[in-house]
């Protein structure tokens, strides 16, 4: 017999609320015992019962004999079968590398663990990505460059109700993470201040008591623009910059060139608002800089968080109560999903694949010689861009990928330039999926998996605080469906690596993947489900059983082998995709409350279609006037790589040069079909937030 718990959390955001489920499911109810959402939920939160019920959940494995034939139900054995014999037949054929994985921040930890642990000891292959790649990598990257680690909040939530001023670059956080406004609505009452810098005008803005209309990719420009006026003004903390930090000079040095009107001219705003913002900044007895997707989703993502760390650094904020710099993370399990190891550059415990003693413990830790460890791998876009024959991009010599796992991912509307993604898909000899619906990617697959959901499994998820917590099994699944984990187990057993995986439960393989992390800079060993239980959950680092866990990072050290934050000199820089006069306006994209990433789960929910049936492309009154638009009309943009066609909403929330999409959904209304493969040099996150687009027709029928 199964026991059942009451309480879990949310399939979604990285807020992972606390929910309380009645008998059977039926309905969702906010927890009030946990101690993040205490109580709130969003819409998305509420209604995510409907899920499990579906209609459209798939219960059986799908396969089919060739791409031009429909899927047909299979069993269990024959559909792993196909999957285990096709990376047999590619690793013989091509070699190891040749086999791919592609996981998700949605996965728990242990899937986390598992699936790179699969890739490397079952596959013995490099290419093992995951969707966070396309999320946190800028700010993952910026937050390891300046302060030696990467937890995207220093602090727990809370400590936002305390903070006398905070700035939000580039999140849209009412809508994202709605029930972190309680914190805000507490600091708001203590007299508290908020600036938001969006080029949209967005609700979250709308509460703030400053908002920096921003031209698009100008973050970085703005933060130097910033930290030249608190040089000239006198306002930096010289105690903190000698004691606490390296590399002050050569960011003084930099940012000598970013005066007033050369950051008006870059940014849009002007002296005023800048000196405002600053004095506010310097004033304030705590101050937290809070970055979201719209600053980090960028080919400059990495050096524009760093340009924020830089401010922060030379006031003396990170370290301060209540004070810092942290980033909002997405994803379910955005925190852990990117430090054990499906990252291409990773190993388990936030270790890295490239690092000689990393390697060394993780081989003893798993029986195998170190040697055998496969090197880094490709990032999610490039390997995505790797697949079947990929004339002109393949480096010459190399074999490219033939064979995709995905798990926790529909990477044709996640993914940047949808046309050429779709190419590379279809160009796979074989493409599996693990999904609980079908979607726009695994419509493409050759093999399709039916997993349980969140309700229906045990696992650990750490949330965007850092605090580890567990999903627990609040639902039966539906016959027919399987978990990730025994998927993974069943493959490894094909393909001879079984006793590496003879897991039986979640919970045992966490009692694995914590012993992994001891030593790692993410160090979960110290954590059971009993210290969670009795915490409401665990913030890591927690080395020990009888070590609390870490909700506050940075009061006496930074995580550089000297203890020491670093200033990183960094420079603003054009976009990838810049706007010229063939392709005017710069087109960025984001989210809405009731939908969640690329719609899978959301599209499900009968409230949240009927509530936002389809995407909206937001117009300002002044363009729409110079091509004729009026709302509800449908326009067709183009960019340097395909067309897109949305409804119209006129507005005047958005700037005149920009226009704004979510990217939700798929087909002719995709965000991305717009959006190109721009890379950022140090984390490989795609440009998702800029492409320089055109207006191609506007059709005047109403909707
Ligand atoms: N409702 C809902 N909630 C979600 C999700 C969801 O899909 N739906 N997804 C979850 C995930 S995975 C993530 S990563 C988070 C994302 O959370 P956010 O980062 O809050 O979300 P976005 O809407 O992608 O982007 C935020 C804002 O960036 C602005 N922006 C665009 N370009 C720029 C720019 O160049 N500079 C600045 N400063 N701002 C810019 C956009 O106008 C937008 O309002 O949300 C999580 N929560
Ligand atoms: N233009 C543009 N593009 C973007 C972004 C943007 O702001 N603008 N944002 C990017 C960001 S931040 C993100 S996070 C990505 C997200 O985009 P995706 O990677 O597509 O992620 P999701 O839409 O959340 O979900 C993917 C699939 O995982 C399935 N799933 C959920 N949980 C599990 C599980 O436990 N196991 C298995 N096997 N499957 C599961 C869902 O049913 C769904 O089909 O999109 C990126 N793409
Ligand atoms: S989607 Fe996020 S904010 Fe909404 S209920 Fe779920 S965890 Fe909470
Ligand atoms: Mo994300």
């Amino acid at each position: 017999m199964v026991e059942l718990a009451l309480r879990t959390h949310c399939p979604y955001c990285a807020y992972q609320c606390g929910i309380r489920m009645s008998d059977a499911a039926e309905a969702i109810l906010g927890d009030p015992h946990f101690p993040v959402n205490n109580g709130q939920l969003c819409i998305k939160g509420w209604s995510a019962g409907a899920l499990l019920r579906h209609p459209q959940r798939l219960t059986t494995p799908l396969v089919r004999d060739s791409r031009k034939d429909d899927f047909r139900p299979a069993d269990w054995d024959e559909a792993l079968d196909r999957i285990a014999d096709a990376m047999r037949r590619t690793r013989e054929q091509y070699g190891p590398d040749a086999n791919a994985m592609f996981g998700s921040g949605a996965l728990t930890n242990e899937k986390v663990y598992l699936l790179g642990k699969f890739a490397r000891l079952a596959l013995g292959t490099a290419n093992i990505d995951y969707n966070g790649r396309y999320c946190m990598s800028s700010a993952a990257g910026g937050n390891n460059r300046a302060f030696g680690v990467d937890r995207g909040m220093p602090f727990p939530v809370n400590d936002i109700g305390e903070a006398e001023l905070i700035v939000l670059i580039g999140s849209n956080c009412a809508d994202t993470l709605p029930p972190i406004m309680q914190w805000f609505q507490k600091q708001k009452a203590n007299g508290g201040r908020v600036i938001v810098i969006d080029p949209r005008r967005t609700s979250t803005a709308r509460s703030a008591d400053l908002h920096l209309q921003t031209t698009p990719g100008t973050d970085l420009a703005l933060a130097n623009g910033l930290l030249y006026l608190a040089i000239e003004l006198d306002l930096l903390n010289r105690e903190y910059i000698t004691t606490r930090t390296n590399g002050f000079d050569a960011v003084r040095a930099t940012v000598l060139n970013d005066h007033p009107a050369r950051t008006e001219r870059i940014t849009g705003v002007g002296e005023p608002l800048l000196r405002q913002a600053i004095k506010w900044m310097s004033a304030a007895k705590s101050c937290m800089f809070l970055t979201g997707r719209g600053a980090e989703q960028h080919s400059k993502g990495v050096d524009t968080v760093n340009a924020w760390t830089n401010l922060a650094l030379a006031l003396g904020l990170p370290g301060k109560p209540q004070s810092g710099y942290g980033t909002l993370t997405g994803q379910g399990n955005g925190q852990g999903g990117r430090e054990h190891g499906q990252k291409a550059d990773q190993l388990p415990g936030y270790r890295l694949i490239e690092n000689p003693d990393h390697r060394e413990a993780m081989a003893k830790f798993w029986g195998v010689p170190a040697e055998s460890l496969p090197r880094k791998g490709k990032s999610a876009y490039e390997l995505i861009d790797a697949l079947g024959e990929s004339p002109g991009t393949a480096v010459p010599g190399l074999s490219p990928i033939r064979t995709l796992f995905v798990m926790g991912s529909n990477l044709v509307v996640a993914s940047p330039d949808v046309n050429r993604t779709v190419a590379r898909l279809k160009a796979t000899d074989f493409l599996a999926v693990a999904d609980s619906f079908l979607n726009e990617t695994s419509q493409i697959a050759d093999v399709v998996l039916p997993v349980y959901q969140w309700a229906e499994e045990n696992g650990t998820m750490t949330n965007f605080e850092g605090r580890v917590i567990r999903r627990r099994q609040t639902a039966l699944a539906p016959t027919g469906v399987r978990g990730d984990l025994d998927i993974l187990r069943e493959l490894a057993d094909r393909l001879g690596c079984g006793d590496k995986f003879a897991f039986n439960s979640a919970r045992e393989v966490f009692d694995e993947f914590r012993r992994a992390t001891a030593g790692g800079t993410a160090d979960y060993s110290g954590i059971t489900y009993e210290k969670i239980e009795a915490n409401e959950g665990v913030f890591w680092p927690c080395p020990a059983e009888d070590h609390p866990g870490t909700p506050r990072l940075f009061a006496d050290r930074f995580f550089h082998p000297d203890g020491k934050a670093k200033f990183l000199p960094v420079e603003h820089r054009p976009a990838g995709d810049t706007p010229d006069a063939a392709f005017p306006y710069l087109f960025t994209t984001g989210r809405y409350k009731e939908h969640y990433n690329s719609g899978v789960q959301t599209r499900q929910v009968g409230e949240l279609t009927k509530a936002k049936p389809g995407p909206l492309l937001q117009v300002h009154p002044t363009l729409a006037r110079r091509h004729g638009i009026a709302g509800g009309n449908l326009v067709t943009l183009e960019s340097r790589r395909g067309r897109a066609e949305f409804r119209v909403d006129v507005t005047p929330d958005i700037r005149p040069d920009t226009l704004f999409a979510p990217f939700h959904w798929g087909g002719r209304e995709g965000a991305n079909l717009l959006i190109g493969g721009f890379l950022d040099p140090v984390s490989r996150m795609p440009e998702f937030k800029l492409a320089a687009v055109r207006v191609v027709s506007v059709s005047k029928s109403a909707p």
